[in-house]
């Protein structure tokens, strides 16, 4: 039997940073355990691997008991992409609906982990192998409404951050950090009503309007690219899906007027032309590849158009995207899926097509670093991490490990538009 044989696994509920349950796996080896948890969704895609059997988190782990362990048991934990294999084969259906994709997420995720741990490397490179040697630049939640955040806040979900001429890692998250405490000073000396509140990924959550936002995000983004000496952008998430109105075909807008389709075009477009916006993420609902399509055409040489709810880490609705040249990058999340290789093939058939791989975190984390290391593996150019909140620091820090451990020849990925 080799070392890195599956001898073992438990399962058990734990809570994570919204104090919800999720769930944690283990995978014992001869020699050590691997171990992680999945992460969860609040403004989920519709077409996402279903979370959990019903049932909920307790049934997930009494599924793992009965349904994955005796199968897994016996396979070789650094045969990852056999082992992702069998997770579908003992769901057998097309969504995860039977285990739940945060279940089969966090088995395979702690796979890996336990192959990496007895063979005794960092899963960055068990996964990515030893030639990755580039970090991506932390795409960066300042300021937040939406799903994330209380009334009053902006429509738009969040406001994110791209610190583009940092040289390193750390410089970039500093740059992050420097635009999140100098949005904190501008909401102050303007008055917004605010208390320091900050929504689930950490992010600033006054009452103010999405336009007032990007004002606010402009202005901490000059602030603290004056004072850093290099380039910061910015962009948005608008998750447009939460709020979409179907029978309508209308945006609602609490800060303004309905939007139709056209409307929400030109003002997705004013925006980027005003505020220079280098990110913009589903700006239209999960059903309109045609409305990514045009925007993609009309601003996709200036703008990441990225694909969240869209694509859902789904190589089908990415090909599908592909095709008719909606977007030009994506949202890659693994438990949108339900297991690591599904995830790499997206991001594989992303990257071939020139997409920019943009690996995110959700907005219900636990302290699970692993997320650091499979965006490495991965070779995504940007990672989409909240700026502050244990949970995220846990990520943040380990890509500070990561950069330690690639040495002097550790360098970022080059982003921007194609
Ligand atoms: C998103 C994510 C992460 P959630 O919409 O991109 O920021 O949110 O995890 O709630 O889907
Ligand atoms: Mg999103």
């Amino acid at each position: 039997m080799s070392e890195t044989c599956i001898v073992d696994l438990k399962a058990r509920k734990v809570f994570d940073s919204r104090g919800s349950e999720t769930v944690e796996v283990e995978v014992y080896t001869r020699k050590t355990v691997g171990k992680a948890s999945a992460p969860a969704g609040a403004s989920k895609g519709k077409w996402e691997a279903v979370s959990y059997p019903e049932g909920g988190v307790e049934e997930a782990v009494r599924r793992i008991l009965i349904l994955v362990k005796p199968r897994l048991i016996g396979f070789d934990s650094s045969d990852q992409v056999n082992v992702d294999k069998a997770l579908k084969e003992i769901d057998g259906t097309i969504n995860f609906s039977k285990i739940g994709g945060n279940t089969a997420y966090a088995v395979s995720l702690a796979v890996a982990d336990a192959a990496s741990k007895t063979l005794g490397i960092p899963m960055y490179q068990h996964i990515g192998g030893t030639m990755v040697k580039n970090l991506p630049y932390p795409l960066g939640n300042v300021l937040g409404g939406g799903k994330h955040a209380g009334e009053g806040c902006p429509d738009i979900q969040e406001y994110l951050v791209l610190p583009v001429g940092a040289k390193k890692f750390r410089e970039a998250y500093l740059g992050n950090r420097e635009v999140h405490r100098a949005l904190r000073r501008i909401l102050e000396e303007r008055n917004i009503p605010f208390f320091g509140g900050r929504g689930d990924e950490g992010a600033w959550a006054p009452r103010i309007s999405n336009d007032g936002a990007f004002e606010a995000t402009a202005e901490a983004v000059k602030r603290a690219s004056e004072r850093l000496g290099f380039e910061i952008r910015f962009g948005v998430d608008v998750a447009s899906s939460s709020f979409w109105d179907e029978e309508k075909c209308k945006y609602m807008y609490k800060h303004g007027k309905p939007l139709d389709k056209g409307e929400q075009i030109d003002y997705v477009l004013e925006c980027i032309d005003k505020y220079k916006l280098l990110y913009v993420e589903d700006p239209f609902h999960e059903e309109d590849f045609e409305g990514f399509r045009e925007l993609t055409e009309k601003a996709g040489d200036k703008c990441l158009i990225c694909g969240d709810d869209l694509f859902v880490t789904n190589v089908e609705r990415l090909r599908k995207g592909i095709d008719i040249h909606a977007g030009n990058a994506v949202i890659i999340k693994p438990n949108q899926i339900g297991t690591v290789t599904d995830a790499y093939e997206a991001t594989k058939l992303a990257q071939k097509h020139g997409y920019v791989t943009v690996f995110s975190h959700r907005s219900g984390e636990t302290t699970d670093g692993h997320l650091a290391h499979l965006a490495v593996a991965f070779n995504c150019p940007i990672v989409k991490i909240g700026v502050l909140g244990g949970e995220r620091i846990a990520k943040i820090n380990e890509f500070l490990r990561i950069e330690e451990h690639m040495g002097d020849q550790a360098s970022m990925h080059r982003v921007g538009v194609k």
